[in-house]
């Protein structure tokens, strides 16, 4: 499911691929999507793409009304790789996030670190990239040993650039691996459906548009471990869970974010 060698590049890289740990799930993602877009949650957004440069769709927090992805949620090896991967012996699930590049997107996902975005720390969190269509340069893209920075890097908007939060904090400025190169390790594949990336929360990633003929669809699937705790951060976070109710230090709500799996 997960080697030993695959864990290790995980901890020293802050990301690593895996072939083929998903293949059986692909036909109920694939549907899981179709019908996240026929029916867009709260929180869906179309990023601010100009008419006829594309279309990127994203959405997240609908596995509890969108049957497929609670399927794959509680009963694919998913929770297990993911637990596997961080050395933890629980695996808690915190979201999903779908992200659609229709063809000829020209919009790529900045680089950012998804932790800042989150209302949770800790070493042992994961994320789950799971490419729906074949990818080669609309892949995800990775900043090897960034989730060892000291620093986190400043949250944007991605639709304007604009700050994330209203605050002071004393953020890392925006990253630019392709302008850096001596600096910069990018990790990226060409991937099939059912293959996936596991990345570090704090690990720096981003993806080109879609310049392909075929559309992009991805699912991510986000899971903290054993030492992952609620931080507060300078504002509302993305994703809100507003009226979560919960205070620094606590591990999360588990009738909110269930514990999929124990070892
Ligand atoms: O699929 C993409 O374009 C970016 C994915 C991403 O940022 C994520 O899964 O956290």
């Amino acid at each position: 499911m997960i080697t030993d060698r695959q864990i290790q590049a995980f901890h020293r890289d802050g990301a690593v691929m895996i072939k083929g740990a998903m293949t059986d799930w692909v036909d109920v993602m694939r549907a899981g999507v179709a019908r996240n877009m026929e029916h867009p949650g709260k929180y869906a957004s179309e990023n601010d793409v100009p008419e006829g440069q594309g279309r990127f769709f994203d959405d997240y927090c609908n596995w509890t009304r969108i049957p497929e992805y609670e399927l794959v949620v509680r009963q694919s090896p998913a929770a297990e790789i993911a637990a596997r991967s961080m050395r933890s012996t629980t695996a808690q699930f915190f979201h999903d996030h779908v992200l659609v590049k229709e063809s000829d997107t020209i919009k790529p996902t900045p680089w950012h670190q998804d932790s800042p975005y989150y209302f949770v720390e800790g070493t042992q969190t994961v994320s789950m990239w799971l490419p729906l269509d074949p990818v080669k340069d609309a892949t995800l893209r990775l900043l090897a040993g960034s989730h060892h920075w000291e620093k986190m890097v400043r949250p944007v908007s991605w639709a304007d650039d604009s700050d994330f939060y209203d605050s002071n904090e004393d953020w890392s400025s925006l990253p630019d691996p392709d302008g850096n190169h001596a600096n910069s390790r990018i990790l990226e594949w060409a991937m099939e459906p059912g293959d996936l990336v596991l990345f570090d929360y704090r690990t720096v990633h981003g993806a080109r548009g879609n310049l392909n003929a075929r559309r992009r669809r991805a699912l991510s699937l986000r899971w903290l471990g054993d030492d992952a705790r609620y931080v507060e951060r300078p504002g509302r976070t993305s994703p809100p869970f507003p009226d979560h109710e919960m205070v620094s230090g606590q591990r999360l709500r588990e009738d909110w974010f269930p514990v999929v799996w124990t070892r």
